[in-house]
């Protein structure tokens, strides 16, 4: 008989082909020998190192699933192996990891001109030109219906909208060179989708604010983007998509990083919880590990991550194949968020007092995880789309 894997219950590797598995663990030995040395210093820092996604891009992982312009074009299997090696490290990197790939990138890719394409995409795949995605505005989190950019023909430059307004808590904003952004055309009303390239903005029309003394999500950086008249050339509006399907199109992949990601960060969670009890002694030299409550918090957290990797892997097959609903990634995004968070607070009571100190590390995943489940669509806000596509009826308001 095969014997138990701690590290795989559920035998989840049988379901991947050797080019994914080979991927994977290029990407784990990446993470875990340049990555994770620097996780603690730049968590207590607040310091995100933009090379970082230089060197993803030499490794091929960013836009890892785009076909041509110098991208990977592996399966989303393959690329949600990456996403959950970068976030067995910490989610802070694997938010800078998915905003470049999935939402900038990915934005781009599917919606933009084959001229911004050959021009962005190859320097974006190599890491040299950053992106960010700006959908979140100041009044409008939930809700991005509702928001208030605006764009109108600008005054002065022919040829160009003028875009005016703020969005805030974008990741990579403060370092991005290309700026995915989502405004209401001032004619339609309808939400239109631009890319602003940072370079070409005349000073003052353009501010991306860090926002600092994060609780979570400290190795990544977020800003704000506020937006004064600035120019945009019209051939940087993304020609065929209007209305929120533009940046839910975006989201879908995004999403979908984040079901994959949150399980590797469970997995280390449940790895650094199960090497503590083990180590550590209690009443008569007993290891922790000895006790049953304790066994049952490794059961629960194993168990919610073993069946988060085979959801998010036949998602992942589907979506190759075109047959993933946005429900079904709603499905994975709020379950594995949510088990991932659950299970990290239970796991962290493993540790006694050392918890509170940040050498453990589970302390700084749970903080994280607590930004997974709100970003992206917060977890209730998946339940309303999950019981709307269940029941027939909006519940939004
Ligand atoms: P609703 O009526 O549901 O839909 C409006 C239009 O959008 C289409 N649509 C989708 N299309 C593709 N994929 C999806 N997942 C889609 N969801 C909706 C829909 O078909 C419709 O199209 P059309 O042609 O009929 O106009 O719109 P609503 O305003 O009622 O939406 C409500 C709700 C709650 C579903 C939605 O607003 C929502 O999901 N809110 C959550 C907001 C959110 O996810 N924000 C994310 C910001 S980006 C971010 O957090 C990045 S963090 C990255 C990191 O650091 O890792
Ligand atoms: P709100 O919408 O104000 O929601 C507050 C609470 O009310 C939530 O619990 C929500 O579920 C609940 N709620 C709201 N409406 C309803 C309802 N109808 N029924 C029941 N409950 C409801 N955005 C981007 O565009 N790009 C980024 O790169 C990005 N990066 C981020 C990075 C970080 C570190 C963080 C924290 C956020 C980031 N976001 C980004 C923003 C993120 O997507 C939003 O925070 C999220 O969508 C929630 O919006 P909100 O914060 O305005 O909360």
């Amino acid at each position: 008989p095969v014997p138990f894997d701690w590290k795989d219950p559920l035998g989840s590797h049988n379901l991947y082909s050797e080019d994914e598995l080979a991927i994977a663990e290029t990407a784990e030995a990446y993470c875990q020998e340049r990555l994770l040395p620097r996780v603690l210093e730049a968590f207590r820092k607040e310091e995100y190192d933009r090379k970082i996604l230089e060197e993803m891009g030499e490794l091929g992982f960013l836009g890892a699933t785009i076909q041509g312009y110098g991208c990977a074009g592996v399966s989303s299997v393959a690329s949600g192996l990456i996403t959950r090696a970068v976030e067995r490290v910490d989610s802070g990197y694997r938010s800078g990891y998915s905003v470049q790939s999935a939402l900038a990138m990915g934005g781009i890719d599917e919606f933009g001109t084959d001229e911004l394409k050959e021009r962005l995409l190859p320097n974006m795949a190599k890491g040299k030109l950053l992106g960010c995605f700006g959908l979140t505005e100041p009044n409008h989190g939930s809700d991005p219906g509702s928001m208030e950019t605006i764009a109108k023909p600008h005054p002065s430059r022919k040829g160009y909208y003028s875009l005016s307004g703020s969005k805030t808590w974008i990741t990579n904003s403060p370092i991005a060179d290309i700026l995915v952004v989502w405004a209401k055309l001032e004619s339609t009303g309808r939400i239109r989708g631009f890319v602003i390239e940072r370079d070409q903005c005349p000073p003052g029309t353009l501010e991306t604010p860090a926002i600092k003394n994060k609780n979570g999500l400290r190795a990544s950086i977020t800003g704000m983007i506020q937006l004064d008249e600035c120019p945009v050339p019209e051939a940087n509006m993304f020609p065929g998509i209007e209305g929120l399907k533009g940046p839910f199109s975006c989201l879908n992949s995004a999403r979908y990083g984040i079901a994959w990601g949150t399980m590797g960060a469970l997995e280390d969670c449940l790895a650094r919880a199960r090497e503590y009890a083990l180590e550590r002694k209690q009443f008569k030299s007993n290891p922790i590990a000895k006790y049953q409550l304790v066994q049952k918090k490794l059961a629960d957290a194993s168990t919610d991550a073993a069946y988060g990797v085979l959801a998010t892997t036949q998602v992942g097959r589907l979506k190759d194949e075109g047959k993933a609903t946005p429900e079904m990634i709603s499905m994975i995004k709020r379950q594995n968020c949510d088990r991932a968070l659950v299970n990290a607070r239970v796991l962290q009571e493993i540790f006694g007092g050392n918890a509170v100190s940040d050498e453990y590390g589970i302390g700084r995943h749970v903080a994280n995880l607590f930004v997974t489940q709100t970003y992206e669509g917060q977890s209730d806000i998946h339940s309303l789309i999950l019981g709307r596509a269940i029941t027939g009826i909006q519940a939004f308001c």
